[in-house]
């Protein structure tokens, strides 16, 4: 698939996603979930891509939320079929068995928090703005923001932010928990390519199952994920990583992982 709306790049070992209609302030159409949809099978089937990056081209956002203009005439079975190929994207996006950083440089609201909030972990430059404002439009959020900004921020703040529909900015996105870190805005995207290299060099399946016991463990009751965090880790003795991390522990020297 060709891409209008988005820019795929894969450098060394990491994919970068990033969001392009400036002119729109990288508002989601139908178009780009598709594109969205599309480049996250790639991040997955591509064996060299070991992270990828999720970001916004332009100067003032990450994505200024699911685009207006075509939301507004939606019939409900319309609006049904986008919100239901949304959440899949998204959770694709966020059961994907690489780790994904959004690196989030600038205006992050309704839908674009919500793909943010589907990545494995945020980092905002110090401008980014945050918010759920759904319900000025007469709406609430429809890509997963009820329940996942719940689940990172607690359901009292989350309450606080969908009905309040305020903007946040990245120190209160701190503080809260819905972003890692922060960034001066010229910084962000060297220090977010050196965290995903950093996560890149780490033995693949060793991450790949550290995502699926946090991911899919989360909603299950502290037995059955304590059960799920058993098997995942067990299933990393079956590793040639696995090996070499521990001996290269014990003889004193850096490992090195072959992905194997
Ligand atoms: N959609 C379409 N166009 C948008 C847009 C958006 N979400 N956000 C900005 N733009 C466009 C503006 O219309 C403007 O276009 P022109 O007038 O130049 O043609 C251009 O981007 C620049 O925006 P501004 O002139 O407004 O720029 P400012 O710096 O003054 O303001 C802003 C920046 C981000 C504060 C402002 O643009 C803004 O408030 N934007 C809208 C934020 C927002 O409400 N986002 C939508 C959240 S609702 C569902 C599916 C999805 C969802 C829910 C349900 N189902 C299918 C049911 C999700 C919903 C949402 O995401």
């Amino acid at each position: 698939m060709s891409y209008a709306n988005i820019i795929y790049e894969v450098e060394g070992f990491v994919a970068t996603i990033a969001f392009n209609r400036p002119k729109a302030l990288n508002a989601m159409n139908s178009d780009t979930m598709k594109e969205l949809h599309d480049a996250i099978g790639r991040v997955r089937n591509d064996e060299s891509v070991k992270a990828a990056i999720i970001t916004g081209a332009g100067e003032k956002a990450f994505v200024a939320g699911a685009d207006i203009v075509q939301m507004q005439a939606m019939a409900p079975v319309d609006a049904l079929s986008f919100m239901e190929f949304a959440h899949e994207t998204l959770r694709n996006l966020e059961t994907l068995s690489k780790p994904v950083i959004a690196a989030v440089n600038g205006y992050a609201l309704g839908g674009g928090c919500e793909i943010a909030m589907a990545c494995d972990v945020r980092f905002a430059a110090e401008k980014a703005r945050f918010g759920q404002p759904e319900v000025l439009l007469g709406i609430i959020p429809g890509w997963g923001g009820t329940q996942r900004l719940a689940r990172l921020v607690g359901l009292g703040r989350a309450k606080e932010l969908i009905y309040g529909c305020e903007q946040i900015d990245a120190r209160r996105a701190l503080e809260i928990g819905l972003v890692n870190r922060i960034y001066p805005g010229d910084q962000l995207m060297a220090e977010t390519r050196k965290f995903a290299a950093q996560l890149a060099e780490r033995p693949p399946f060793a991450v790949k199952m550290a995502k699926q016991a946090m991911t899919f463990g989360y909603d299950l009751s502290l037995e059955s994920a304590n059960r799920l965090e058993v098997e995942c880790c067990a299933q990393c003795f079956s590793t040639a990583d696995q090996k070499e991390g521990m001996k290269a522990f014990l003889e004193k020297r850096k490992a090195i992982f072959t992905g194997r």
